[in-house]
């Protein structure tokens, strides 16, 4: 595992060395956390895709276990074992995954081969779909005869329902809709919903159908957002009362396991804000989100908020009742680290912005810097961060409910990694890559006027591995 790189999370999944992108096959098993990932060993690119393993026994501490699903030279997964998910059929384990091979999209299944999940049996009689819909056409680009990949397996009632992402020739991207009583004779049925190519991109990968009782939540992931849909999910459709977005930032491909105890806990992959160069000189990419849990609020809104079993990871303290800040004033915190959660309470009084900097030089040159505006908007501002022209460096910002109440806080930093949660709803994750040694600072300041930060505590926050 590689450890010398400051820029390296310690408390977010990584891969062990190499690249990782989109968390895979989440299964709470045997009392276990499985989490599979797409996974390069060969370097910190994208290409032959085998399928990582990490495994925890709290959600918290994580262990690296050896390769799950490796590219088959003759199988229809040559090329690649790409995304796909998990399930309990009456006891055995058991993931449906696409093969790549030549240009074609080829839906795989594998059962579990011990009850640790780490060796696999591919299906003699893989793939197990062979043929595109017909209607409506899938769509086809110069690398893929099909944009169709991806997988959701869900039971209900005794009959098996799949999801396949896809793009639809002269539409938007759709999740199309399957059915079988085996999980390997597979039946199409249609979309479940298609997209406007406008607004929700052209191909939806990773579509992740999730049920909250009375209502339901289709995410897709549209090569650029995270989009969600609420709404309700009946008899193959799905009727949309609002949508949004699960993430503003550097975060893609999410996936959820359902616990045991009836939680719905979704990871998503954190890629790079650096160029290919500055990864290949790493000698890793990726990283996963920390597991949020997912719920509805009262209003039916989309709630979203950090495993509570993350606060195990807390160590020193620091801690305010209350910081008061005049205009123009700034606030040093005596905390100096790159891998800490920060909660606090922002209210703006009549200020316009609250800066909360994280990452910062004690020059206050080197800083990436989360401005709370009354506007309601976050933005992580990362124009400062870093002197890497190899980083990006541009501003992500996303819209938070209405600025008379307090705002509510949590920020994990971790490397490279800043994850913000507000209100419990919005969530907005930056990558940065600070180059100076000595940027570890946090502090607090408003703009235009008066403003508190209550209820502040920092956690220094201890490695998982
Ligand atoms: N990543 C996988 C695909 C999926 C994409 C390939 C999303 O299965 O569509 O690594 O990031």
């Amino acid at each position: 595992r590689l450890t010398d790189d400051p820029s390296r999370p310690s408390y977010h999944v990584t891969p062990p060395a190499n690249w990782l992108n989109d968390p895979n096959g989440l299964i709470h098993w045997n009392g276990r956390y499985h989490l599979f990932y797409q996974y390069n060993p060969a370097g910190p690119f994208h290409n032959t895709i085998h399928w990582g393993h990490a495994v925890s026994d709290d959600l918290v501490h994580w262990e690296d276990r050896p390769v799950a699903l490796t590219p088959s030279p003759d199988g229809p997964d040559r090329d690649g074992c790409w995304s796909g998910c998990a399930v309990d059929n009456d006891g055995v384990p058991t993931v449906l995954y696409t093969g790549g091979r030549d240009k074609r999209q080829l839906p795989c299944i594998a059962t579990a081969a011990d009850d640790d999940l780490t060796a696999w049996d591919k299906d003699p009689d893989n793939p197990i779909i062979e043929e595109l819909p017909a209607e409506p056409e899938v769509l086809r680009t110069e690398d893929w005869e099909g944009e169709f990949r991806d997988h959701c397996v869900w039971r209900e009632d005794g009959t098996w329902y799949q999801l396949i992402g896809a793009g639809i020739e002269g539409g938007g991207g759709a999740a199309l809709l399957y059915e079988s009583a085996d999980l390997r004779n597979w039946e199409y049925q249609g979309p479940i919903l298609t997209g406007d190519r406008d607004t929700a991109g052209t191909v939806w990968e990773c579509p992740e159908l999730l049920d909250f009782g009375d209502r339901q939540l289709l995410h897709i992931s549209n090569y650029e957002d995270v989009v969600y849909f609420l709404g309700t999910y009946s008899d193959g459709e799905f009727e949309v009362d609002r949508r949004g977005k699960l993430d503003h930032g550097d975060f893609y491909a999410p996936q959820s396991m359902w616990t045991d105890d009836g939680r719905i806990l979704t990871w998503g992959w954190l890629p790079e804000a650096r160029d290919v160069s500055g990864q290949w000189d790493a000698g890793w990419s990726g990283a996963m989100s920390l597991p949020r849990e997912l719920s509805l609020a009262d209003d039916g809104g989309l709630c979203q908020r950090p495993a509570p079993e993350l606060t195990e990871l807390r160590g020193d303290n620091t801690s305010y009742d209350v910081v008061r800040l005049d205009a123009g004033d700034t606030e040093q915190l005596p905390v100096e680290s790159r891998s800490f959660e920060l909660r606090a309470a922002v209210r703006l009084e009549d200020a316009e912005a609250v800066e909360l900097s994280v990452l910062e030089s004690p020059d206050g040159e080197k800083r990436t810097p989360i401005r709370y505006s009354y506007e309601s908007e976050i933005a992580v501002d990362r124009s400062a961060s870093s002197t890497d022209p190899q980083a990006t460096g541009d501003t992500q910002s996303m819209r938070v409910q209405p600025y008379d109440a307090p705002l509510s806080l949590r920020v994990f930093v971790d490397g490279s990694v800043v994850e913000v949660f507000a209100n419990e709803r919005h969530c907005l994750t930056s990558r940065v890559y600070p180059t100076r040694e000595d940027a570890t600072g946090i502090s607090l300041s408003a703009e235009g006027g008066r403003a508190t930060v209550a209820s502040l505590d920092v956690w220094e926050l201890d490695s998982v591995w």
